[in-house]
């Protein structure tokens, strides 16, 4: 785990734990034993500790995380053990740093004497995304280095440095070029004594005159930009604390901090989020078909058909990932104003300092608009980003499939069609998949990629290596109406409606839904969508079905019908884009939202007319409702075998919906609250509410309720009653 070897009087340990060098027990336990052998050595006069394979280290492996005496007890080889054996040693310590240094990896290496890197490392402490802080005393050594400004917003961010950034601000000693464990070893071999002040607990924090504004500036931010995360405030705690006490009481404190985060149920779900994203992208239809094995087409054009709102952010995803884009409009007119709200993104990028001016204009320059579709002949994949509408695509896709060369991959980012019926009008469905992106497309993370019946694993492989490449998070789910996303989004938002039905107002209820940790409200997020784009999905899907809906509507084949966002479309209130939806806005296309008495009596005659008695909503009951009913639909996906499991169901709503990651995701959130409370209020709901159909508990929920024992997440999918042959 860590590899000792001597090279003349340098003794050089390696860290070796693939893929990342996370510090594992194993690992800690031989860097221990590496250091303490040539401290024992008397012909080594100097120690380098470098990284094996691509990283230095990514810190603590949070796989053992259960175990917390393992990070920080002072018993037993800890991180803080060999970490003081590091620092006291007598033989000057050097770090040599490629790849990640992050948390306890950095941690590691400010308790060296010296640090070394290449140019392409990075350097952070990302604890706080795991939910706890650094805890192997990071949090009163880096601002012993960079001062209390730096510090704070490196581990309250979270976000790392590059190594010259990390130069200028002391982090590193040196950036070497060539090979740096050549470097390393030459620079170890000039340095016989360890000085003093290279024991950063003797160093006291600069910078520290204004410590005190810049705590309480910092502190009212994290309230306000990352309201109800504990991670960031016990951060900035425990930072606070290397200016306010000596090193001995600071790292007390900090340990304090550690643990009250370590044991939170905060931690717990940050750190899920960590692994579910992951495990989310490992997709597996069979033995032959799976992340593994299946080999993708590599993209080095792209054609994008649509330049709306959805289309332009797309094609920015791709051309700010390298990829040159065909981007193609009916006409003239729609092209002219794709390439506008383009450039009008790209010049935000550069406003926000994420690219220069002239990086802007060669993004420009592989950006091709057209209005000929025939343009397409020859681009490897081609995302269509068109009006929702089956038949409009299915004309498209029959069209793309006599113009593109034979292995071009189809994409169509539809929200809710069903993929097997776009590709029957193509002589290729094995080449026809869904890339579902969420808007704004060149902002939100997540890429719900859809298969369907025909399409091959090497389409697969194509857009999930493509996803990652336009650094999206990808999910792969199977074909149905509304996927994923929509399909559980929408029992969320249906129950909503009806709790606004039944006594509470939109505001009321967002304000529950914000409180409870979502960004923004249910009632906000309509606004923004369109609420003209509900109704006309609304309107279509009843024409499909051979109904009429109207204003007047309370059930559909005897489901409860909320009519009321149709009253509210029917008032031309279209949301956002109009000044007005289910609030005031303070312009159209204003950001401020406002309650509106308007709204609320289109709500209050609604109730009347239909001698509905309005009643109290508890806030427990509209987190159960909404929560509950997208659960059980979450548990529905599973059982049709659309997801194959819960961890990508969350991986969608953490990055789609922006769902708390301190609660790891709807399905995380339904463990924590344990599947046997969550199936009998469902049970509870279903009694009370017989004509909405949501409320008929899933059987593969029921089966783990019932089974008498707290199922980990990791085993519901064992409790499948329907599981799919291609899973
Ligand atoms: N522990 C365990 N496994 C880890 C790991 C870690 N720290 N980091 C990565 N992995 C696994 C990961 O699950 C995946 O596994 C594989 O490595 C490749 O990762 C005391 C308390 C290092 C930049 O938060 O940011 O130190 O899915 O798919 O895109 O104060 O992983 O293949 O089975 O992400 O190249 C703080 C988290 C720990 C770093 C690599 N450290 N990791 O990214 O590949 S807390 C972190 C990352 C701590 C101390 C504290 C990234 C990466 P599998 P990957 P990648």
């Amino acid at each position: 785990m860590a590899e000792y070897k001597e090279i003349d009087s340098v003794a050089v340990i390696e860290l070796k734990n693939p893929p990342a060098n996370a510090l594992s027990k194993a690992l800690v336990t031989g860097l221990n034993n590496g250091v303490k052998r040539a401290i024992d050595n008397p012909r080594i006069k100097s120690i380098v500790l470098i990284g094996n394979g691509q990283h230095f280290s990514a810190g603590a492996d949070i796989t053992e995380f259960p175990r917390v005496a393992d990070v920080t007890s002072k018993q037993g080889v800890s991180l803080l053990t060999v970490g003081d054996v590091i620092e006291s040693c007598n033989k000057p310590v050097v770090s040599a740093i490629h790849g990640v240094c992050f948390g306890g990896g950095l941690e590691i290496a400010l308790f060296s004497h010296y640090r070394l890197a290449v140019q392409s490392a990075k350097l952070g402490f990302p604890e706080v995304s795991l939910g706890i802080l650094p805890g192997a005393n990071g949090t009163q050594r880096l601002p012993r280095v960079v001062g209390f400004e730096v510090a704070m917003d490196m581990i309250v961010s979270g976000k790392p440095v590059s190594a010259p950034q990390a130069l200028q601000y002391g982090i590193l000693d040196k950036i070497v070029d060539g090979d740096l464990l050549t470097a390393a070893v030459q620079f170890a071999k000039t340095l016989n004594t360890v000085p003093h002040d290279r024991r950063l607990k003797n160093v006291p924090v600069p910078n520290s005159e204004n410590a005190n504004k810049h705590f309480e500036e910092k502190l009212a931010k994290i309230k306000q930009k990352q309201r109800g995360y504990i991670a960031p405030i016990n951060c900035l705690k425990a930072v606070k604390a290397s200016v306010d006490l000596p090193y001995s009481e600071g790292v007390t404190k900090e340990f304090q901090l550690f643990m009250e985060l370590m044991s939170s149920a905060q931690a717990r779900g940050q750190q899920y989020s960590f692994f579910s994203e992951r495990a989310a992208t490992k997709w597996y239809l069979s033995a032959s078909k799976n992340y593994k094995v299946s080999k993708d087409i590599p993209v080095k054009t792209a054609g994008v058909i649509g330049a709306g709102t959805m289309g332009s952010g797309i094609a920015v995803s791709l051309l700010t990932s390298g990829i040159p884009v065909i981007l193609v409009e009916q006409d003239s007119k729609n092209l002219e104003r794709g390439i506008e709200l383009i450039k009008s993104i790209l010049q935000g990028g550069v406003k926000l300092k994420r690219m220069t001016q002239s990086q802007m204009n060669q993004i420009l320059q592989i950006l091709q608009p057209t209005t000929k579709i025939e343009d397409l002949q020859s681009v490897d994949l081609i995302i269509e980003a068109v009006f929702e509408n089956l038949k409009l695509k299915q004309e498209l896709f029959s069209k793309l499939d006599k113009i593109c060369k034979r292995d071009t991959v189809l994409c169509s980012n539809t929200s809710t069609l069903d993929i097997d019926k776009i590709a029957k009008s193509t002589s290729r469905p094995e080449k026809v998949v869904g890339t579902h992106f969420f808007a704004p497309a060149h902002i939100m993370p997540l890429l719900e990629n859809v298969y369907g019946n025909h399409t091959s694993a090497e389409t697969i492989a194509t857009v999930m290596k493509l996803s990652k490449k336009i650094r999206k998070i990808p999910v792969l789910v199977k074909t149905c109406h509304g996927f994923v996303a929509n399909r559980t989004f929408f029992e969320y938002s249906q129950e909503l409606r009806f709790v606004v039905e039944e006594g509470l107002l939109p505001n009321e209820v967002d304000d529950i839904l914000e409180d409870f940790g979502m960004p923004m409200g249910v009632f906000k997020v309509n606004d923004l969508s369109g609420i003209d784009v509900g109704w006309r999905i609304r309107q279509e899907q009843a024409i499909a079905n051979g109904f009429n809906l109207t204003t007047n509507t309370r059930y559909i084949n005897g489901e409860r019908y909320c009519a009321i966002a149709d009253k509210i479309f029917q008032a031309g209130r279209y949301g956002r884009k109009t000044g007005k939806g289910w609030y005031q806005y303070d312009k159209p296309g204003g950001r401020v939202a406002m309650v509106d008495p308007n709204v609320n009596n289109i709500i209050l005659n609604h109730c009347k007319e239909l001698g509905l008695t309005r009643r109290k909503i508890s806030t427990q009951e509209v987190i159960e409702r909404c929560m509950f009913a997208a659960i059980n639909e979450g548990f529905r996906c599973l059982e049709d075998g659309i997801a194959s499991k819960p961890e990508e169901i969350d991986t969608i709503w953490l990055h789609g919906f922006g769902f708390p990651r301190y609660r790891g995701g709807p399905m995380f959130y339904a463990s924590q609250v344990g599947l046997r409370k969550v199936y009998e209020r469902i049970k509870y709901y279903q009694k009370h509410f017989p004509e909405t159909s949501h409320w008929i508990a899933s059987e593969m929920l029921q089966r783990i309720a019932e089974s008498g024992r707290n199922v980990p997440i990791s085993e519901w999918t064992k409790f499948n009653p329907t599981p799919t042959s291609s899973r």
